[in-house]
Parts: structure tokens; sequence; C-alpha cells
């Protein structure tokens, strides 16, 4: 407020020590050794590598905080639209690298730690990974903040503060097994706003009171409080002075009186046991990804971010002393899938009970402000809610979304009154027992806009889980926008010496900002300088990748080898099962091959990684499977370099920045119409790797942009899926021959207990293989025989990978967040305000 705020006259003095950052090594290590002796009493007697890292991001910390400061006052003067992203996940990984980059700081840094005797490479690796999500939609929400930062929207992300972020996978005999990942033990990235709290209710009932007027409003009285502190963490852009804000809430017991009574009276227990009760509800992501399972703390934790969010968002809109009509002209919020979907009836319930705007009213304003994206088409990922536990929790939200449902019924009853049908299939109340909410269905109807991530996938929903949607509100109100990946992060930073080859031709490195001018690398994919010093890239990559082998996993593998890797998420749709299937395909036919056959094998290193959720019983078989085979292969003497089988434990952001650019082929093999987009696809192709994958998700997009030529599709199309499924359960079938050669070694008890794999074989052999591996057994087999070949012929191969890289510019994450700006938000760029 003004009043606070420093008096004119004085404001001399304050400017006068405002500090200014460091320019040179020596002011950086000024900082560094500053912050290691006084914020972390520590001295040249004992400064470890992490003591070095500390002080290396809390100096970067102070120029950021800087930055961050001016960036969020320069928000508040332009008093223009803003754009609110909510997301229960936000897979940042490291912050300290990507903070010196996008500064443009990296090199004065790294001479400065130098001169004290660290590796640059060593103080970065301490950091732990900020790993608040599962997956492709955790990290699409990190590459999301880098962009709107970077081109100087005016944006804030909102999400939860927990305490456990996605667990660290350890193999244990060949099985996973679960460690939580607690991370906040140092975190210099984050501030805590304890003067920045909302108190949110829970449980409760709704009583009906008259007003003057004699108009009835409802009251939601009684139940509980816990309190969400603000947790802030600055986002930085790339060589842009803007620096976003992520806002992440924690849970704290509320301090009421009925608490400190409690703890004065003795019972220090029980009031111990409510305030561990209040902040369990930012404790622990939940570690499925495309799966809901419908738990209470899930549904608490989802009200919980939302309306603490809202509160925080209505508060910041009522400053500004506009009319609620405005609301949607300064405010877009961003469903990042249906996760958030509570801030739907949330802002409804504000503007009726609170506000006391009448219902049309305030309905025209909510579904003005959201768009709504959708990630998934899987069933088991479609999030409900049971009525009785959504009415005990949040009664009065209920009532809400059954009016709204109410009010939206009335709609398609009058449009189509022939239609009897479309009101049970349309409605947001699942007529089951319990009677369950459909979560997607009321994201839809309460945003302006909703959007698929591929353009497969946007064609998707509106002929699948909304195609009676399309019809009572037309095409117009679905769109698609394609994924796409932040060039900072997954080029610049995680391949430095690609990007400053890159630049080196194109004349420095404004294509980290506008990638589309990476299609002047064609001009060199005959330049044998060029194609020389890209595959030395590639080569040390993976070199680098041998040694992390080596190290985690005791294997050695030979550089020069393809390597062709899966990392991702296991689920069975991602078909982690097949890519082993094809494996141990390739291990027995070099078993049946002669000495002199086996030296003309392309060489191969098969590279697996990824979590499964801990209660998804098939996933951990896939784990173990590869675990088993990688057992046997690795220490077969027949095979020797031939194959070599390894997964990588505990697969996460700051490891998929080792992997990334070190991959000859990667795999992105799921059934058709089940992935809706993938994005480590495009991250493995702008780091110069091909991929191998079905026609699903943005592999179609991919193979648009970069021809045919150079990417290896195979197997059956989304629209073959059904008829194939049909055949399985009702038809004749005969299993592929070679594919039954697999199954045979497994049952053989050639990858020991055959017993541990049954689940996994009789899935395909007897329960219909819902994945249709073994309908795409035969196609991915010889797909890969062709890689190989394709891999003898070098100067092709180079020239397919150069002009992967040079065709991937439409899938920056700058230009998605474009899109959204034009399409769904209506934001335009607030660039920052130039020092006077
Ligand atoms: C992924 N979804 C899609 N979900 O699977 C992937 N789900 O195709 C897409 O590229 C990516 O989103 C970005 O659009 C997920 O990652 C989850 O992680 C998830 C988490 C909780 C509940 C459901």
């Amino acid at each position: 407020s003004v009043e606070a705020s420093i008096p004119e006259p004085q404001r001399a003095a304050w400017k006068k020590f405002t500090p200014k950052g460091f320019t040179t090594p020596e002011e950086f290590e000024k900082e560094c050794v500053r912050h290691i002796e006084t914020t972390l009493a520590r001295s040249l007697y004992n400064c470890d590598e992490f003591a070095t890292y500390a002080g290396t991001a809390l100096a970067f910390r102070d120029r950021l905080v800087l930055d961050w400061n001016k960036t969020q006052q320069n928000q508040t003067f332009a008093d223009q639209k803003r754009v609110y992203y909510l997301s229960l996940e936000f897979l940042m990984g490291r912050a300290l690298d990507n903070a010196m980059l996008n500064v443009g700081m990296k090199d004065v840094a790294a001479k400065g730690l130098s001169e004290l005797g660290f590796r640059m490479e060593d103080i970065v690796s301490q950091e732990h990974d900020a790993a608040l999500g599962n997956g492709g939609l955790g990290r699409l929400a990190a590459c999301f903040l880098d962009s709107l930062a970077s081109l100087n929207y005016p944006a804030w992300g909102y999400g939860l503060r927990y305490r456990y972020g996605i667990f660290k996978q350890e193999i244990v005999d060949g099985y996973q097994v679960e460690v939580p990942d607690y991370w906040l033990d140092f975190n210099p990235w984050e501030f805590a706003r304890h003067d920045i709290t909302v108190d949110i209710q829970f449980y409760g009932h709704v009583s009906k009171y008259q007003d003057d007027n004699g108009t009835s409003i409802s009251v939601w009285e009684g139940g509980e409080i816990v309190q969400a502190v603000a947790y802030d963490v600055p986002v930085p852009g790339y060589q842009t002075e803007n620096t976003n804000n992520l806002r992440l809430w924690a849970s704290k017991a509320a301090s009421g009186e009925f608490d400190f009574q409690k703890f004065n009276s003795g019972e220090y227990e029980s009031s111990v046991a409510d305030q561990q009760r209040a902040e369990t509800i930012s404790a622990v992501l939940y570690p499925n990804d495309n799966l809901e399972r419908g738990k209470e703390l899930r549904l608490k934790q989802q009200y919980f971010w939302c309306a603490a969010s809202l509160y925080d968002i209505v508060r910041r809109f009522k400053k500004t002393k506009r009319s609620w009509k405005d609301f949607p002209t300064q405010v877009a919020i961003q469903l990042n899938d249906t996760h958030p979907t509570l801030a739907i009836p949330e802002l409804q319930r504000i503007l009726v009970d609170q506000e006391g705007l009448d219902w049309e009213e305030a309905w025209s304003i909510v579904s003005k402000t959201f768009g709504y994206t959708n990630h998934t088409v899987l069933p088991e990922a479609l999030e409900k809610w049971s009525v009785p536990l959504f009415q005990h929790l949040l009664p009065r939200h209920l009532q809400i979304i059954y009016d709204i449902n109410l009010n939206f019924l009335h709609y398609v009853e009058r449009t189509f009154p022939k239609d009897r049908d479309m009101l049970s299939r349309v409605s947001i109340i699942e007529e089951s027992n319990p009677k369950m909410i459909r979560m997607a269905f009321l994201a839809l109807i309460g945003s302006h806009k909703v959007n698929g991530v591929a353009e497969l996938h946007s064609d998707l929903i509106k002929t699948t889980i909304f195609k009676d949607f399309v019809k009572v509100f037309g095409p117009d109100k679905f769109t698609n926008v394609t994924n796409g990946i932040t060039p900072r992060r997954w080029l610049h930073q995680a391949n430095p010496r690609l990007s400053e080859l890159i630049a080196s031709k194109l004349g420095g490195h404004e294509f980290l900002k506008d990638l589309t001018l990476l299609h002047k690398l064609e001009n060199y994919v005959d330049d044998k300088e060029f194609r020389k010093e890209f595959q030395e890239i590639k080569y040390a990559n993976k070199v680098r990748l041998a040694k992390h082998i080596k190290e985690a996993n005791g294997v050695s593998v030979n550089p020069s080898a393809l390597f062709d890797v899966q990392v991702k998420r296991i689920h069975e749709y991602k078909r982690q099962q097949l890519n082993i299937f094809g494996v141990i395909h390739r291990y027995l036919a070099i078993k049946a091959m002669s000495p002199e056959e086996r030296k003309k094998l392309v060489p191969r290193v098969s590279i697996f990684g990824g979590k499964a959720a801990p209660g998804y019983w098939m996933a951990k078989t896939v784990i173990h499977l590869i675990n088993q085979v990688g057992k046997v292969v690795n220490n077969d003497k027949d095979v020797g370099d031939a194959l070599k089988v390894i997964f990588l434990e505990d697969y996460n952001v700051s490891k998929a920045e080792i992997i990334t650019p070190a991959s000859d082929i990667s795999e992105h093999i799921s059934t058709a119409g089940t992935e809706a987009s993938g994005t480590s696809n495009m991250k493995f192709c702008l780091n110069g790797g091909l991929i191998i994958g079905t026609c699903d998700g943005a592999n179609i997009e991919i193979t648009r942009e970069i021809g045919e030529n150079n990417i290896f599709l195979f197997g059956n199309l989304a629209e073959d899926v059904e008829d194939l499924r049909h055949s399985h359960l009702y038809g004749t079938y005969t299993l592929d021959s070679s594919l039954q050669a697999v199954f045979d070694a497994i049952s053989d008890g050639m990858f020991g207990d055959a017993s541990h794999f049954s689940a996994l074989v009789n899935g395909i052999v007897e329960h219909g293989d819902y994945y249709l591996v073994s309908d795409d057994f035969a196609s991915y087999c010889k797909t890969q025989d062709l890689i190989d070949e394709a891999y003898k012929n070098q100067e092709e191969w180079w020239t397919k990978c150069i002009t992967t890289v040079a065709r991937m510019g439409f899938f920056s994450s700058d230009r998605c967040i474009d899109e959204y700006a034009e399409m769904i938000w209506n934001v335009e760029p607030l660039p920052p305000k130039q020092e006077q």
C-alpha cells in the first residue's frame, strides 16, 4: 500500500543502496563467499561442494529477486490482463543451471568457481530436483512457465508445495522400491510469505437465510478451517529481466483460539495431532499418472489449492476497483487437466454467496474466465468424485454443481427436445451407485475453450469423450494447441555443445528465442566440418551417459553402439512391454547366430528408465522383467557388445538432461490413440536423435515437420484399434510366431521364475491384448531391423539427424504459449520497464 512504502524524500537514500548484482567473476566470488560465510556460517575449512552450491545459488538468487521485484511491480502498475496457470504439478527439476543461463552469467560463475577451486559440473549436480510432478503433464507446466517468463507474459503459476515430491525409485534385486523424496532441507528458491495466508473451509453444512430484500442466500457454516500459506518461487525468463512468480500453497493448522485453549489446558498431544492433520493436506504428491483413484485427501488437496488460489486472484482483482464484469478481461485462468476444476464452482460461490451477484451474471463471468486443457482420453484417468464424499467435504459446492448442471440440462433439453438419452449422457452427474461427478464435463461446461495437446488428440476428444458436447456448444469451443518444450532447458542447458555449434552457424543464440530459425541449419547438412562436429558432440554425449551407466549399473557399454532409449513413466499404454519383448526377440536371434554373423551386427544398448505408480502391479512387473533380461543378456559371453540392456534407476528431470542428448533412437510406441501428445519425442529430436514411433500423439506432427524419411513409424492406426480389440475378444486370432518364441523363452524360465511374468503374458495371450502388443509386434521388429540397416549407412544417418534438428522449430513451447495467449487467453506480453 502507498502508506507503507518509502516516502518520496527518502527514496533517494533507498535507491542509493539498492543492490545491483555482480557482473564479473570477482564480484561473483565475493557474493558467493559472503553467503557461505554469513548466510551458511561456514568457512574456508568446511566448505564442501554442497556449501559452494548453496553460496552460488544464493548469489544468483539475489540477482533474480531484484528482477522479480521489479517485474511484479511493473505488472501491478500496468494493470493489464494476467494469466493464471493452475496445475497440481510443476516438474521443475533443478533451478541453478537454468538461472545462470537465463541471466547469461554461467561463464562468469564458472570462472569464479574455478578460482575458488571447484568445477561447475560438480556444483550444479549438488542441487536436489524439484520434482513436484509425475511426468509429461507436470513437465509441460514447467516448460510453460519458462516460456511465459521468457516471452514477457504477465503470468503466475499456482500449485501445491508438497513436502514430498514424486518418490525416489530404487531398484533392489530387479524390483522397484519407493523411497520418500524429502526435498526441502535446503531450498533457496522459495520465499515463505507468512503474511500471505488464506483460511480454507472444509465439511460443515449449508444454511439458507433471507436478506433484507427477501432474496434467499446460502451460507456455508461450521466444519473446520485449514490455513494456506504462500511460498513464492521466482521464474526467470531467458535474456529478459522479466521474472514471473510461481505461488505454491502449504497447509498449516489455523491458529484459532480453540487450539490455543487446547494447548493451554494441557492437551498438547491432540493439539499437535490437529496440526499434523492440517499439514497432511500438502504433504505428498499423488504418484499416479493417468490414473484417478478418488481418494478423499486428493479432493482435499484440490479444493485447498483452488480456493487459496482463487481467493488470491480475486483479492488482486479487487484492488483494481474495477466492476465485476471486467473480471474476464483482466483474468484468464487455465486449468491444467481437470485437477483444478473446483475453481469453477468456487468462483461461482465467491461471486454469488460472498459478493452478492445474481447467478446468471456470476456464471457469465465464470465461464468467460476459464480455459480447460485435456491431457487424456483414457477412461481410467478421467476424474470422477463420488457424490456422498463430495457432499460431506464440500456441501455448498455440491449444491452449486447441481445448479450448474440443472441450468445446463435445461438448455440441452430445449435445444435437443427429441434426444432424451442425451441428457443422461451429458449430465455432470453420472447416475451410478454411488452417483459420481464427472469433472471433465464440469470443466468443459464452465470454460470458454477446451483444448487437446496434439492434433490427433484434439480430434479424438471431439469424437469420443466430448462428442455430445460438440453438438451442444458447436465445434468452435474446441481447439488444438500442440504441446511444445523449452529449448532453453532441453537444448541450451542439456546440450551446451550442440547449442554452441548451432549458434556458430546461425550467427548467435537468437534461435533459443525463435526456434524456427533452426531451419537455416539445412544449409549445413552437407557441410563436412559441421557434420563432423555434430557427430563428435553426439559421441561425447554418449560417452557421458556410458560413464553414468558404468557408475550407476556397473555395466560397461560401448559408446559406439546404437543407443536405443525409452524413458518415461511405465504404463501399459506406453508399451515398454513391446520394447522388452523386442529385446528378447533380438537376444534369441543373436543366440541363434554364428560368431561371424554376430560380428556383423550393429551393436545396441537398450536403455530403459521410468517410475511405476506404487500400486500399479503390471507396470512393476515390466520393470522386473527388464531387469531380469538385463541380468541374463549383459552376462552372456555369446552376446558381448552386440546387446546390452540397462534399466536406469530413478529417472527424473536432471537425469533426462543427461540421457536425452545421448540417444540415437528413442521409442514412442504407445498404442495408437492413447498418448495424447508426448513431449520427450520432441526433446530427443531436438537433440539430434531419431525416433521409432507409432502414429500417435505428436509423433504425427513431428513426421509432418521433419518428413517421413526421417522417422521410423510402425504399427496399426488409431482408427483400427476398436476393430482389432473386438477381434481379439470375439474373433479367431493366432499369435505371431516370433512373439510366441519370446513367450516360450519367458515360460521356460530363461529370465528367472516364469510365474512372475505370467500376468504380463496372459494379458496378451488370454485376456484380449487390450494394448495390441501382438498386433504391432511384427511391424515393430521389422522397423527395428530397418533401423539397424539405416545405422550402417552412417552418412545417411547423420543427414537424417541434422535434418531433424533443423525442422524442429515448431515444437518450442514459445510457439505453444503464443497460441494459448492468442486463441484462449487474449493476453499481450508486458515488456520489462527500462531503467530511468
Ligand atoms: C500427459 N499426461 C500425457 N498425466 O500422457 C502426454 N494424470 O501424452 C502429454 O504429452 C502430457 O500429459 C502433456 O500434455 C500426464 O502426464 C499425468 O501425469 C497425470 C497426473 C495425475 C493424474 C492424471
